[in-house]
């Protein structure tokens, strides 16, 4: 019978897929696997109505126009984290104090595998739905790309419902190898495996993330029906293991706080050793029953917390040292690495910040340096280590011309910067084009730093309002531009022109202007002509800005080929003005902080509502903050925002507060 075939195909197949990914260990050869599947599909193509969801040839899916958001049944919380192991014996000593008298609560250790939470659900023992977590809340509905990962059982061995937590990651070695066949193709450079599970699992089509080697990790589980359900976290992880999910082999059960910051201090070492990326450890009260009585904050499980492992710092050789030339003509100091992989990614430049700072440390060409990175922070040298040859080497100068174009450079007062004075300095130019077309700029979509290149070095544009002139016929004549490709970045050109005057402001490079003082004149002006013609200390009094910020602002535009530049956007037809219809000055003194996720609006839209009432929006909470407006699952504001006073604001409170000044 076909059924019984089709059934005992899917069974096998599983099986055998759970052996192989998971258990690492085959009992059968590739070949007659193959042979297997290849008979399952044809089946399958021939009795349509036999093909099941949890079919494993439904692990390459098709093309899907969009993700759906899906809001999560179970929240999935944060986890609080610590670099300091005293600090886990504090958290040991306040869950101790919450559980009955004499309790000691036993600990299970897990490394923290640095990929992307998701939520899959499993109904009957089916897999039918895999999401991201999200902000926690809602997620994206990405279940035919988590079909494809083979580490995801489609069908489990017993037929339970449950909600099952993981991690997918890339494994490091397979990271290396994406990005060495990128390189070879010309395709995206993931800088971490993170990213690169992320990019992976997040394709629109899901035969690319078929492609991928990704894998996951199990590591938390809900229990909906499932008759065998344990009651403590190891056990239910061993069960997980039993299902068919793969659970990373090095967790520990502990049996107190101090057995666990052994397992901590024995993996800071280690974990460099293993295929996939950690950065840290997470520990968990073991026994159900407790971590019900120890419940949640409003963002994380009081009965979790995790161990983060210091940032890292690695030895190199600095190979050179270039001195690049930015936007504003600033030349700064770049380190030219050995290339090192280290903190989740490879690293050959590093910052060294200004020549003051080369000079501070004394950092020769031919160093060995010793490079730091903390989480998502450019790597810098931090101090060179001497090898009983860095007196040999020569002390190294500053340029005394544009590495660029030969230019004479200077520097400015108060500032330890060099910059280059030539106006028409290529790599100036380029660097201006750059950053007027990215997303901080003008956001043009694809139109990227390489295209920009090209077109300059063939001349298509030096300045501005050039890119602006540019037509399709233009673009097509670039190699590997045809007809579609010019078509898109035509559109994305002139798609910008609409952008409201904040972000020309923005895009421009004027000195000492970035996005929050462009905001500020944009609203306060509400037109390029207004903020051209007004004065320094006008400037500086109405938009409340500091005089050197005033003074870049009048500077550049007194410059007379700014100017001009100016008047040739405006006939181009680029848009000069702010909508200034719903401005006033109801908040103005008042500064506000968000943390969480709001209901009504996104944070950018609060933040512009808030500047459009003359308010000012910030990120991180200081003594001078006036409120802290709480959304949703809000991060660790809170707690700061408490120990400095700052009066906290519900997202109602908040709303009201926008309300009723807005008249
Ligand atoms: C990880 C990891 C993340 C679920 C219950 C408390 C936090 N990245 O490896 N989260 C959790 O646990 C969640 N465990 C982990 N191992």
């Amino acid at each position: 019978m076909v059924v019984e075939r089709i059934n005992f195909l899917k069974d096998e197949i599983n099986k055998h897929n759970y052996l192989y990914y998971v258990e690492d260990n085959p009992s059968i050869d590739d070949y007659t696997y193959d042979m297997m599947f290849a008979e399952l599909k044809k089946l399958e193509e021939e009795h349509p109505l036999l093909k099941t969801p949890d079919s494993p040839t439904q692990r390459v899916g098709s093309v899907s126009e969009k993700f759906e958001s899906y809001r999560h049944k179970y929240r999935l919380y944060s986890l609080d984290n610590t670099y300091d192991a005293e600090e886990l014996t504090k958290w040991y000593e306040r869950v101790k104090k919450e559980l009955p008298a004499g309790s000691h609560p036993a600990l299970d250790c897990e490394l923290k595998i640095d990929g992307l939470a998701m939520a899959l659900t499993y109904e009957k023992g089916v897999f039918v739905r895999g999401v991201t977590r999200g902000d926690g809340i809602t997620g994206e509905d990405i279940t035919n790309n988590l079909k494809t990962v083979k580490t995801i059982p489609l069908k489990l061995f017993e037929d339970v419902s449950i909600e099952v937590r993981g991690e997918i990651y890339m494994p490091k070695s397979s990271f290396f190898k994406l990005n060495e066949e990128n390189k070879q193709n010309g395709e995206k450079i993931f800088a971490n495996p993170r990213n690169a599970a992320s990019g992976s699992v997040r394709q629109l089509d899901s035969t690319i993330t078929a492609k991928r080697d990704l894998a996951f990790f199990a590591y938390a589980v809900i229990f909906e029906d499932a008759p065998n359900a344990p009651d403590n976290h190891y056990d239910a992880l061993m069960y997980l293991k039993k299902l068919g999910f793969n659970v990373n082999p090095n967790i520990r059960l502990c049996k107190d706080i101090k057995g666990a910051i052994d397992y901590c201090n024995e993996w800071e070492d280690k974990r460099h050793n293993l295929d996939y990326a950690t950065d840290g450890v997470v520990i968990k009260v073991n026994n159900f029953g407790y971590q019900g009585t120890l419940g949640y904050t409003a963002r994380a499980p009081k009965w979790a917390t995790a161990f983060k492992f210091p940032p890292e710092e690695v030895q190199t050789k600095l190979l050179n040292i270039e001195n690049s030339v930015g936007k504003t003509g600033a030349i700064t100091p770049v380190a030219i690495l050995e290339p090192v992989f280290f903190a989740g990614s490879t690293v050959g430049r590093a910052s060294l910040y200004n020549y003051e700072e080369i000079k501070r440390l004394d950092v020769r060409v031919g160093d060995t340096v010793v490079i730091k990175k903390a989480a998502e922070i450019i790597p810098k040298v931090v101090k060179v280590i001497d090898d009983g040859h860095h007196n040999e080497r020569p002390v190294f100068t500053p340029p005394e011309q544009c590495p660029s174009c030969g230019g004479p450079v200077t520097t400015k007062e108060n500032e330890v910067n060099l910059y280059c004075l030539n106006p028409n300095c290529k790599e100036k130019e380029i660097a201006k084009l750059v950053f007027f077309t990215s997303s901080a700029g003008m956001d043009m979509d694809n139109v990227g730093e390489n295209l920009i290149k090209t077109l300059y070095e063939q001349k298509f544009i030096k300045t501005i309002p050039d890119l602006y002139r540019l037509t399709e016929k233009d673009l097509m004549q670039l190699d590997s531009i045809r007809e579609k490709a010019a078509q898109n970045i035509y559109n994305g050109i002139q798609n910008s022109k609409k952008n409201p005057l904040n972000k020309l402001l923005t895009a421009l490079s004027i000195r000492n202007v970035g996005k929050e003082t462009a905001e500020i004149l944009a609203l306060e002006y509400g037109s390029i002509d207004n903020i051209m013609n007004t004065t320094s200390s006008e400037l500086s009094k109405a938009a409340n800005i500091g005089v050197i910020i005033a003074d870049s602002v009048t500077e550049y535009f007194k410059n007379r080929k700014n100017r001009q530049m100016i008047e040739e956007l405006k006939e181009l037809g680029v848009n000069m003005t702010q909508d200034l219809s719903d401005r006033s000055d109801k908040l103005k003194g008042k500064s506000f902080v968000l943390t969480g996720t709001l209901k009504s609006m996104s944070r950018e839209q609060a933040e512009e509502k808030i500047k459009r009432m003359g308010g000012k929006a910030s990120s991180s909470i200081s003594k001078k903050t006036s409120y802290l407006v709480l959304g949703e699952n809000p991060g660790s504001k809170l707690e700061k925002a408490q120990k400095f006073g700052v009066m906290i604001l519900t997202e109602d409170e908040f709303m009201s507060m926008l309300n009723d000044t807005q008249e």
